[in-house]
C-alpha cells in the first residue's frame, strides 16, 4: 500500500497513528506531496483524489482511498479487529458520531480559520483556498470562535468518561487529538477552564502510535 501525504501535518497524522495502532507501519510506502507548492490542487495529483486534499492510500489493487474516516476504516478492518472504529451496533453509532462532531466542531473550523484569517500555507495555495472576498477574515475569525466552542464541548465530554466515545480509545480520539495539534499550529489554543480535555491530550499523547506515529 502506498500513502499520498505530507508528513508532520495534522490530517496526515491521523493516519500515521492509525497505521501505528493497526501495527501496520511498515505494509506502507509514503509518497510526498508538497502542500505549500500546491501540488495537491495540480492535474496529477486531482486525478487521485478529486477534493485535492492528503492524506490518501492506494491500495495494491491500485484502488485510491481518500478522506480519513474511509481510510480508518479500512485499514482498521484488515485485521478483522476493528477497535477504532467500533465493534458492535452500539460502538459503531457512538463512534461515528463522536468523529463526526470532532470534525464539525474542531478541525473543520481550526481549517476554515487557518486558510480565511491568516496566512494559511502560503501564497501559493492560498488562491485555491481561500480566494480574495469581503468577509472571509471576518467569517473565519467567527470558525475560531467556533472552534474554541468545540474545545468546550470536549471539555464537557471528557468530564464523565475517559475517552471522546466512551470508555475505550478510538477513531473519534485520534480526530480530535489532531483537531487540536491544527489549533495550536494555528495559534488557538485550549482554553484554561478546559482542564478534563488537557488531561486527555496529555494522557492521548502518551500512547506509543501518538509518540511513533508511522
Ligand atoms: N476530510 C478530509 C480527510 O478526512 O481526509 C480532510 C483532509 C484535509 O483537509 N487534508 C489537508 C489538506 O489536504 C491536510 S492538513 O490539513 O492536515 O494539513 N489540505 C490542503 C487543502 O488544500 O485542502
Amino acid at each position: 500500500m502506498k500513502v499520498f501525504d505530507i508528513p508532520g501535518f495534522p490530517n496526515p497524522l491521523r493516519i500515521r497513528i492509525v497505521l501505528a495502532e493497526k501495527g501496520l507501519a511498515s505494509s506502507v510506502e509514503f509518497i510526498k506531496v508538497d502542500l505549500p507548492a500546491a501540488e495537491h490542487k495540480q492535474p496529477a495529483f486531482l486525478e487521485i483524489n478529486p477534493l485535492g486534499t492528503v492524506p490518501v492510500l492506494q491500495l495494491d489493487d491500485g484502488t485510491y482511498l481518500s478522506e480519513c474516516t474511509a481510510i480508518t476504516e479500512y485499514l482498521d478492518h484488515l485485521d478483522g479487529n476493528p477497535v477504532l472504529t467500533g465493534k458492535t451496533a452500539k460502538e459503531r453509532g457512538v463512534i461515528h458520531m463522536m468523529q463526526k462532531r470532532a470534525e464539525s466542531e474542531l478541525s473543520d473550523p481550526v481549517g476554515f480559520y487557518f486558510h480565511h484569517a491568516t496566512p494559511g500555507l502560503g501564497a501559493a495555495l492560498q488562491p485555491y483556498k481561500s480566494p480574495d472576498w469581503e468577509g472571509r477574515v471576518e467569517w473565519g475569525n467567527r470558525q475560531r470562535d467556533k472552534a474554541l466552542a468545540g474545545m468546550q464541548y470536549f471539555d464537557q465530554v471528557l468530564r464523565t468518561q475517559p475517552y471522546i466515545a466512551g470508555e475505550q480509545f478510538s477513531m473519534a480520539d485520534i480526530t480530535v487529538f489532531a483537531g487540536l495539534i491544527f489549533a495550536g499550529f494555528a495559534s488557538i489554543q485550549i482554553p484554561e477552564n478546559c482542564t478534563a480535555l488537557a488531561a486527555w491530550q496529555a494522557k492521548v499523547q502518551e500512547r506509543p502510535s501518538v509518540k511513533n506515529p508511522a
